[in-house]
């Protein structure tokens, strides 16, 4: 079985909580429930969501050894985090970036990403489905 680790950033815990209006209603366990049903066959979600960012660099490089892709939504920190980018930028694999709001139609703060960087697709304002669009390339590209 081959894994593909989806990493979720601060806050994207409270999805489906408040400020729908940005980022639907469903939750977390709903986004990761997605995910799983897009993978490949012979393909697995590790999901995992922190608030912290050291903790969010420790997955990455976790992954360098047990991840074929990574699907990352960074939240907040894709605007800030040069550490983030570097953890990446350390992996392998595809990595695919993904906002469920249409961070270009938002404030001129969110549209700079450093994740972007490095990320091999950056998916934005297709809702939660944009996870199940993003598994399915780091399938495709890993299979
Ligand atoms: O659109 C996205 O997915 C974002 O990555 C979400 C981040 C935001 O900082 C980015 O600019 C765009 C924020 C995640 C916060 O999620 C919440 C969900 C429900 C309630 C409160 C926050």
């Amino acid at each position: 079985m081959k894994t593909i680790l989806l990493l979720n950033g601060p806050n994207l815990n409270l999805l489906g909580k408040r400020q729908p209006e940005h980022y639907g209603h469903e939750t977390l366990a709903d986004v990761e429930a997605l995910a799983q049903g897009a993978c490949a066959e012979g393909f697995r979600i590790e999901a995992m969501q922190s608030n912290w960012e050291g903790q969010l660099i420790d997955w990455i490089h976790e992954a360098r050894e047990t991840a074929v892709g990574i699907v990352i939504n960074p939240g907040g920190l894709s605007h800030s985090s040069i550490a983030l980018l570097d953890a990446l930028n350390a992996f392998e694999g595809p990595v695919i970036e993904v906002h469920i709001s249409q961070i270009h139609k938002r404030e001129a703060f969110r549209h700079h990403s450093y994740v972007s960087n490095r990320a091999d697709a950056v998916i934005a304002g297709l809702g939660t489905d944009g996870y199940a669009a993003a598994v399915r390339r780091v399938c495709k590209l890993s299979a």
